[in-house]
């Protein structure tokens, strides 16, 4: 009959030897030594590590394999765009992200956004095109403001047009555009558990050529306050011929950034029904009637900034409040 494993006094020593020097360490070092790898969870919104950013970007320079090499520009050439270092990137891709006073976000976005499109190997640049003064937000006029200056940059195949707070989950939701059509890219919004909050939804971040953009002469630029204008573009797509692709959900994952800053002056402003109503205003109320003033443009390492005055929204009639 053999002894159970508790009873033998071999097991029973070993048993005490370890908590011996279980509490030597305890006793020497406090529990915090012990348990330091449970206690340092990693800070969610630490920017102090940007050296993972930056080892990245510094592939933006081919491996030094000449002795006698020629000094670098004055000014760097590649600021604010990026392209593979070890092959010819298939698509030029040209991200717009609109926002006003959304700086935090902005840093949250670029943190995880240049990482995932070099592993894209995109050839890229990454405008931020900042609303000033206190007028309601105008996300619409100021993607037609981005795409006007990023196209004076380069012959970008392909617009993507990016809110501030959303940040993409999965590698292989390519930031390149359909052929055909418009492309509906954040089709899987954490916050709106992984689906369309309504079926014309062109919101979050979309993807269209030039051409594209052009044929349904840009966005609107008289939605003042949040999302009013998805179903005045998605009706533009429609009455210039094309329809709307949406990248499959497994794919368009995002995940919703709420950091307890809003850009201001949200209210929701009432206006005729778009879908009425766009068929009439499209040709005139777009890219060929954009009208704003340039603060400044300036070109980072990381980004363009430019800063656009888009005027104020109209005070409507008070009947119309
Ligand atoms: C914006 O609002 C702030 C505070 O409400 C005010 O001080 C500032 O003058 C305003 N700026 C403009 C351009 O109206
Ligand atoms: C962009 O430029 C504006 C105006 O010069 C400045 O206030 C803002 O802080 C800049 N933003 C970034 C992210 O560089
Ligand atoms: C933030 C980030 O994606 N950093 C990556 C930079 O590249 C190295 C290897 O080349 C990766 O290990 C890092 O994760």
């Amino acid at each position: 009959m053999s002894l159970s494993r508790v009873e033998n006094p071999c097991f029973l020593l070993f048993l005490a030897v370890f908590q011996a020097i279980f509490i030597l360490i305890l006793y020497r070092g406090g529990a915090s030594t012990v348990f330091r790898g449970f206690l340092d969870a990693p800070q969610p919104w630490d920017y102090s590590k940007t050296q993972d950013v930056y080892t990245n970007l510094s592939l933006f320079t081919r491996a030094p394999d000449e002795e006698n090499m020629p000094y670098c520009t004055a000014q760097s050439p590649i600021f604010g765009h990026y392209s593979p270092p070890h092959c010819l990137a298939r698509y030029k891709s040209a991200i717009i992200v609109p926002h006003k006073n959304q700086e935090k976000h902005l840093l949250h976005l670029l943190y995880y956004l240049h990482p995932f499109l070099q592993r894209q190997q995109l050839h890229y640049g990454i405008y931020l095109i900042h609303q000033a003064g206190n007028s309601t937000f105008n996300r619409a006029k100021l993607l037609n403001v981005g795409v006007r200056e990023a196209m004076k940059d380069e012959d970008w195949d392909c617009l993507l047009l990016h809110d501030v707070d959303l940040i993409p989950e999965n590698d292989y939701n390519l930031y390149v555009c359909d052929d055909y059509y418009p492309k509906h890219i954040a089709s899987a919004i954490d916050k709106f558990q992984y689906s369309l909050p309504y079926w014309s939804f062109f919101g979050g971040v979309s993807a269209l050529t030039p051409e594209h953009y052009m044929k349904i002469n840009g966005f609107p630029n008289t939605y003042w306050g949040s999302h009013g204008e998805d179903e005045d573009i998605a009706a533009r797509i429609q009455l210039a011929g094309m329809k709307i692709v949406r990248t499959p959900v497994h794919l368009g994952r995002y995940k919703m950034v709420d950091l307890k800053q809003h850009s201001g002056g949200e209210e929701h402003l009432r206006r005729p029904a778009p879908l009425l109503n766009t068929r009439k205003t499209w040709k005139d109320d777009g890219m060929n009637s954009v009208e704003f003033k340039l603060l400044s443009r300036k070109k980072h390492l990381l980004y363009t900034n430019i800063t656009v005055d888009i005027g104020n929204a109209p005070t409507l009639p008070p009947e119309d409040k």
